[in-house]
């Protein structure tokens, strides 16, 4: 069915060199297929299955679903937590912070490998302070961790960005639900210690473990005298070679400075331990200890204690964003801010007296 056939512009006279061949068309009587398969939306059912089947790919679809700021989300979300909520708790939860660099990514996937090859199945998030603020992570790039994150019995899961701190709190405490349903054992929240994020996440774990390197005093590794308080194991890292003795000498001091401090769990006495993550030393120990602090802890009461008191205090805060959202987003709020705003400037009205008309304004005149 070749048909040879001259173009246009080919001189009159000439022959078959200007030719070009066509070919018919081919056409197909069949219906095309829709390329673009759109993805199935997962159910209620499909999410709870999934995240009960120990399914990683639905829990990271899930976790997915929680980390959403979508309205539509919101109401799926909380369906999917009250299902898989009678199976959440039953896991140790550790909360570990220290100044940049000090080793923290390191050190989890030291004792997450350590905890997989003994049998547990192991859980690694992150709260990152920095993406609540640019909208990136610092802690997303760095919590590749390469070898625990071929283990079958780990499961990483980078920090969620954007939104408030108290967004991203949220966020994590339902993955932790998420996560215990699914069957992991032991979950690690890395977090850097600046900031506010080390009070979210003491707020959200059983034990929080302290990591530092040897040698240095608190100011200088940027660590307030806050954040030793509020840990119940403090890990000096990088122990090994010609930083042992160092690091040594940090334990020591440490182990008699937080004598003189309150213990931030009741009954509990706060330790100082050296490690070097990098040579896998000193992890076996540090596990220990958390048996150690777990069994002491859940004997006394206190564990069940604070599990019930984070929990109430979740509830409170949510509540505190929520009315400060609403608060600060109402419009005659928004309007009268504004004038009472220039008055205080300009020395018309006290602060107290703003705050007063503006909360009457909202709440009534109580
Ligand atoms: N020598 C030695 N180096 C270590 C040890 N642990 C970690 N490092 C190194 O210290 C550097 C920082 O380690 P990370 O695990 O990324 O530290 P990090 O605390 O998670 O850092 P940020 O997430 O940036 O806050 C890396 O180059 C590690 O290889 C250790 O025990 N000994
Ligand atoms: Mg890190």
């Amino acid at each position: 069915m070749k048909k040879n056939k001259k173009p246009e512009w080919a001189p009159e006279n000439s022959g078959s060199e200007y030719a070009s061949s066509v070919m018919p068309a081919v056409y197909s009587t069949e219906k095309p297929k829709k390329q673009i398969h759109k993805r199935r939306q997962l159910t209620v059912d499909d999410y709870t299955n999934g995240v009960l089947e120990s399914n990683t790919v639905v829990l990271s679809k899930a976790i997915t679903l929680i980390e959403s700021n979508n309205i539509k989300h919101i109401e799926l979300t909380q369906e999917v937590l009250k299902r898989i909520l009678p199976y959440s708790g039953n896991s140790i939860r550790i909360g570990i912070t220290g100044p940049p660099g000090a080793g923290k990514s390191t050190f989890i996937e030291a004792l997450g490998l350590y905890l997989c090859r003994n049998g547990f199945k192991v859980a690694v998030l992150a709260v990152d302070p920095s993406s609540i603020v640019s909208g990136g992570s610092i802690l997303g790039d760095k919590t590749r961790m390469e070898f625990l994150s071929r283990e079958n019995n780990a499961f990483i899961r980078p920090s969620p960005s954007g939104g408030t701190l108290g967004g991203v709190a949220r966020k994590t405490r339902e993955s932790i639900i998420a996560c215990e349903a699914a069957g992991y054992d032991v979950i690690l929240i890395e977090t850097i210690g600046v900031g506010q994020s080390e009070i979210t996440v003491r707020s959200m774990v059983d034990l929080f473990l302290l990591l530092l390197l040897p040698g240095s005093g608190d100011e200088l590794q940027g660590i307030k005298k806050g954040v030793v308080e509020m840990s119940d194991l403090i890990v000096i890292n990088k122990a090994e070679g010609n930083n042992k003795d160092r690091a040594n000498i940090t334990r020591v001091s440490y182990n008699s400075a937080i004598k003189l401090l309150t213990s931030a769990t009741e009954g509990w006495k706060p330790k100082a331990l050296t490690c070097s993550a990098l040579h896998n030393e000193g992890i076996e120990n540090v596990w220990s200890n958390v048996n150690e602090f777990m069994e002491l802890t859940k004997n006394s009461g206190i564990f069940k204690k604070r599990r019930n008191e984070q929990l109430l205090n979740w509830v409170k805060s949510m509540v505190e964003e929520e009315v400060y959202r609403r608060f600060f987003e109402n419009d005659e709020i928004k309007k009268l801010k504004q004038k009472l705003d220039l008055s205080v400037l300009s020395g018309e009205t006290t602060p107290t007296q703003a705050v007063r008309s503006l909360i009457n304004k909202y709440f009534g005149d109580k």
